[in-house]
């Protein structure tokens, strides 16, 4: 086995967005693909040489020959030690606490979360760094420089190793060592939360049902919530990961976990549901017969955290990221702790989590996590719900209606219009920015517009600063807009709507919340031109 050195050319596409770099599947299998991304990952952070690292993915098409690649790669520039979970299988939040557990440089993790799986359709890969957390953008800006001036790279001239049977294996000078990917995951779990009093609760006929999507949760799900806490054989579904999510679409919100969705609504609900996506980082929850928007859920479980033993001591703060409604605001002025705005995608949170300022986090996008991680993390949500159910002895609905009754609630609703054409989106986008100044003092739709800009965030831990996050218009009556282009599509752009009203109750607290934001909806498409400027008048996705 020698190392080569590999002549190369530069893709000029490999910008890591929101959440990494992703692309179809096709094109990451293009020859030098994979391999100029992972090089340039490597020059970015000082090289691979004598360090040690964590892989994994969500297991969808590619994943389990992407992971060879890498591990040439590695191998080809010096790496020490590769920590593998068995069959290149290892869910984000597990691969995070992997990363951090093992005290490594790091970790790449082959994902393309929420979106479709297959030869057709997506793929991805994102470096974390050694605190866990998705590389923040001194990182992949590093990242993608090292790709445009990539000439050559190394790799180690050998077969595939075996990476389906747990144990320590060679690969030239370098150490592969295949873990369970669930064991240390499910421990740390255990370690936060109330496991007897949860168990109790199922023993005592509450009933489940958590829909892995075929994708990388499924036996984690079963493992935590069917072996550990005895819940009834079956509560997990669609458990078995597929390289195609079994042509799903692994997105857990009421649109693609319709299945759930329908059994939640339907005659004979069981108590709690709950859905995740490809690579385990996001949840839905949903009770009987109730929808928990993701807005909601963080404040719910930011108010009640305590009740966990993990958190009993309270939170040191909680952020959330800008479009989110503000509702976990509210429950922080209460608790009188610090309340952080970020811009999207968890790399925001990395220097608040671990500079001890924000114990909770989370995004309307069915994104929510704690310091245990540096992630957000689908299964972590699910379990601090069943642990406030269990001590709260009371249903979703009532919990939720009670915490509406005492903050008052942010009616919230996100729209996505898909697949639209980038150029249309990028002129839409500009016209809207260029007509910021002059929308304060105007009125539209019954309400006036107080302030109008593009969010800039400077972090207040290392002084970044973070320009062009969204526009975001906000209105006298503290209803809101805010509007994004999608960092993690692979097909034209997504424009993303994010509306908020507030009402205070106590009357008013239970409206449908399109029909709440009604006036909102109208004035962002005024405001805006959607159909104008895009030829869609209709979202495709609303959650
Ligand atoms: C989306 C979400 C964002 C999330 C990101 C990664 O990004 O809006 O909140 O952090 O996906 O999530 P964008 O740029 O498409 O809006 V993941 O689960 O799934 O990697
Ligand atoms: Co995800």
């Amino acid at each position: 086995m020698t190392i080569q050195t590999v002549p190369t050319t530069a893709f000029a596409d490999q910008k890591p967005g929101t959440s990494g770099l992703r692309k179809k599947t096709p094109a990451f299998m293009k020859p030098n693909y994979l391999e100029n991304f992972v090089q340039a990952t490597f020059t970015a952070i000082g090289g691979a040489a004598g360090k040690t690292f964590v892989l994994g993915g969500d297991g969808r098409y590619f994943n389990d020959r992407a992971a060879q690649i890498i591990l040439r790669i590695a191998a080809g520039n010096g790496a020490a030690r590769v920590i593998v979970g068995q069959g290149a299988v290892l869910s984000t939040p597990a691969a995070s606490h992997l990363i951090r557990l093992n005290k490594t440089d790091g970790g790449i993790i082959m994902s393309a979360s929420h979106n479709p799986g297959g030869p057709e359709e997506d793929f991805g890969v994102k470096f974390n760094t050694p605190n866990g957390g998705p590389a923040p953008e001194s990182v992949t800006e590093a990242m993608f420089a090292a790709t445009k001036t990539i000439t050559e790279y190394k790799l180690l001239d050998a077969p595939d190793i075996d990476l389906g049977t747990l144990g320590r294996v060679s690969l030239g000078d370098m150490i592969v060592d295949v873990v369970d990917p669930v064991a240390d995951y499910a421990d740390l779990m255990e370690s936060l939360f109330d496991f007897p009093a949860i168990a109790q609760m199922f023993a005592n006929g509450f009933r489940m049902r958590f829909d892995a999507m075929c994708a990388v949760t499924g036996p984690y799900g079963s493992e935590i919530l069917e072996r550990r806490l005895g819940a009834a054989g079956g509560t997990v579904t669609h458990g078995t990961p597929l390289p195609d999510f079994g042509g799903m679409h692994p997105d857990p919100n009421p649109t693609w976990a319709h299945e759930l969705m329908a059994e939640m609504f339907g005659p004979d609900a069981p108590d709690f549901g709950a859905a995740s996506d490809g690579d385990g980082d996001r949840n839905m929850v949903v009770g009987r017969g109730i929808y928990v928007s993701p807005s909601d859920s963080l404040a719910v479980l930011a108010a009640n955290a305590h009740l966990a033993p993990g958190y009993a001591k309270g939170l040191a703060g909680v952020a959330r990221s800008m479009p989110t409604s503000a509702a976990v605001d509210r429950v922080a002025a209460k608790l009188g702790i610090a309340a952080y705005e970020t811009p999207t995608g968890w790399k925001f949170f990395g220097n608040l989590l671990d500079d001890g300022r924000a114990t909770l986090c989370g995004e309307e996008s069915f994104g929510t996590g704690s310091d245990h991680v540096r992630e957000k993390d689908g299964l972590w949500a699910v379990l601090l719900w069943l642990n406030i159910l269990a001590v709260r002895k009371e249903s979703v609905a009532e919990i939720l209606a009670q915490h509406w009754a005492e903050y008052g609630r942010n009616y919230y609703s996100r729209h996505d219009f898909e697949a639209i054409a980038t150029d249309k989106a990028d002129a839409m986008m500009s016209a809207l920015r260029a007509s910021l100044p002059t929308l304060p003092g105007t009125q539209i739709e019954g309400m006036t517009i107080s302030a109008a800009d593009d969010f800039a965030y400077t972090d207040p831990v290392d002084g970044s600063v973070s320009q062009k996050q969204g526009v975001r218009i906000l209105f006298a009556d503290g209803s809101r807009i805010v509007m994004r282009l999608s960092g993690t599509g692979t097909e034209g752009a997504t424009l993303r709507v994010y509306l908020e009203r507030y009402a205070p109750g106590p009357e008013g607290l239970d409206l449908d919340p399109q029909d709440a934001l009604a006036p909102v909806i109208r004035a962002a498409h005024a405001l805006a031109g959607i159909g104008p400027h895009t030829g869609r008048t209709e979202p495709n996705v609303i959650t």
